[in-house]
């Protein structure tokens, strides 16, 4: 399979994943579907599923839209999330396929939203597993709590995303990467990855390059979100347990200034 980053709006992506033997494609958050079909339309795609990570407008928009510009395209989402345009809702565990070799498992990952989903992704057997993680785990961050506690965001990113192979590649919602490093490196000013990632990412950035993906290795070294289970990061932030510590620095980003 081939996965293609298609930038939108300010700092949103949409991704196209693409069944190299059949063209069958299935689309992530598609808030500007122009952009999108244009993008299938250069990869001699064929557009079939739209996947929706959750309802905000900045993911769900382009829903209705993409209906009218390819009849017949079928649009997931989370089942108590309340998806513009659905037509087929799923719950955690939920597998669809698509093409040759494209599986999909839905993986409810609420706390951005109630009914946010993760979905993974495994095509043959040479490719690196994917997982479009929307506004529940960013590079080196997380999304904010608007719909849920710490405790399930602790068991969306520490449980269910942790437990994914290590190579899997990440695919987020948005570019914060650069935000979120440069706050990662107050909370553990001593992370030799933090400073590495961030040089990368600044370099990144500065070529018009997406940071985009990551992988769960990757995340585990360097995002405090995902960190919280480490003894010593809770002390940093003066807790006692993971789940208190995902609370704090959640707290902590959401009045850091940058
Ligand atoms: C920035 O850092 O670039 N502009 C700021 C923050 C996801 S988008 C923007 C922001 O708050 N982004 C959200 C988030 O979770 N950020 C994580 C963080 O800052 O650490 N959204 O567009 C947001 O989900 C939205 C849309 C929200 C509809 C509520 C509704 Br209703
Ligand atoms: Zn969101």
């Amino acid at each position: 399979m081939k996965i293609i980053s298609v930038a939108c709006l300010q700092d949103n992506y949409a991704y196209l994943i693409l069944d190299e033997i059949t063209r069958d494609a299935v689309v992530v958050d598609p808030v500007e579907p122009e952009k999108v079909v244009d993008a299938a339309k250069h990869h001699g795609a064929q557009l079939k599923i739209v996947l929706t990570t959750h309802h905000h407008w900045d993911h769900a928009g382009g829903n209705d839209k993409i209906k009218q510009l390819v009849p017949g395209i079928r649009v997931y989402g989370g089942s108590i999330d309340n998806v513009r345009g659905c037509t087929d809702k799923v719950n955690n565990g939920d597998k669809l396929s698509l093409g040759a070799d494209i599986n999909i498992l839905c993986l409810h990952t609420p706390c951005h939203t109630k009914g946010h989903i993760s979905y993974y992704i495994t095509g043959h057997e040479r490719d690196d597993p994917a997982v479009f993680t929307g506004d529940t785990l960013f590079v080196a961050g997380c999304g904010k709590f608007f719909e849920g506690t710490a405790e399930q965001m602790y068991q969306s990113l520490c449980v269910t995303l942790s437990s994914l192979p290590k190579p899997t590649r990440i695919y987020c919602g948005h570019e914060y990467t650069v935000k979120n490093l440069q706050f990662a490196r107050t909370v553990e000013p001593n992370n030799a990855s933090i400073h590495q990632k961030l040089e990368w990412a600044y370099k990144q950035r500065g070529e018009g390059l997406p940071t985009v993906p990551s992988t769960i290795e990757e995340e585990m070294e360097t995002n405090p979100f995902m960190r919280v289970d480490q003894p010593e990061l809770q002390s940093k932030v003066g807790c006692g347990s993971p789940v208190e510590a995902l609370q704090e620095i959640r707290r902590l980003k959401d009045n850091w200034k940058g």
